[in-house]
């Protein structure tokens, strides 16, 4: 298993949309498995491909308050979603930026393949449902900032790009990123 650099905000790699898998192969396995190693290091409750620069319909997530559920998406689809939930939300890619969204259905079901290739269908509630809505708009290119006012995304942004900077001068921040030394 292999840990994997998450991409951050505002990388324009994050808006990359994910192209569909066409066959779940060992590559896809072994995808899956080091998503689930990364999003559990980082730690975080879910985990789409986009983040980790592979722009496949991919998605992770463990909601479980062990972190000893882990489950896996290929092809997610919403097949039928209700009723409307607000909710606190974070993003590995936007680090340290937390904010109430208002626009996240409450209950959804979705139908994806699992790691066999084989075809599920799950319904959720709660924070599983925030989760996978925030991890299919990933595959879409797109980040729970945008859902707020262009003033908070400037200003996140703008603390994003301070803080990037500051971490790069720094030697033992640097040592702790992957980032290349160049
Ligand atoms: O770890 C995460 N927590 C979280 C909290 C509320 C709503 C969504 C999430 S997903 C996030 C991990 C992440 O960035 N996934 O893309
Ligand atoms: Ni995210």
């Amino acid at each position: 298993m292999a840990k994997l650099t998450i991409l951050e905000f505002p990388d324009p790699r994050l808006r990359t949309r994910a192209a569909p898998v066409v066959a779940v192969d060992d590559s896809i396995r072994t995808l899956i498995d080091d998503m689930l190693e990364t999003m559990y290091a980082a730690p975080g409750i879910g985990l789409a491909a986009t983040q980790v620069n592979v722009h496949k319909r991919v998605l992770v997530a463990d909601v479980s308050q062990e972190q000893d559920r882990p489950l896996a998406f290929v092809n997610p689809e919403i097949i039928e979603r209700d009723g409307k939930t607000e909710a606190e939300e974070g993003c590995l890619s936007v680090p340290g930026i937390f904010d109430k969204l208002t626009t996240r259905s409450a209950r959804i079901r979705v139908r994806a393949l699992d790691r066999n290739g084989k075809p599920f269908e799950l319904d959720a509630d709660g924070l599983l449902a925030v989760c996978i809505q925030h991890e299919m708009d990933h595959l879409e290119g797109k980040l729970f900032v945008d859902y707020l006012s262009e003033l908070k995304r400037t200003r996140i942004r703008k603390k994003l790009e301070k803080e990037r900077r500051e971490r790069g001068s720094h030697p033992a921040a640097r040592e702790r990123s992957n980032a290349p030394v160049i």
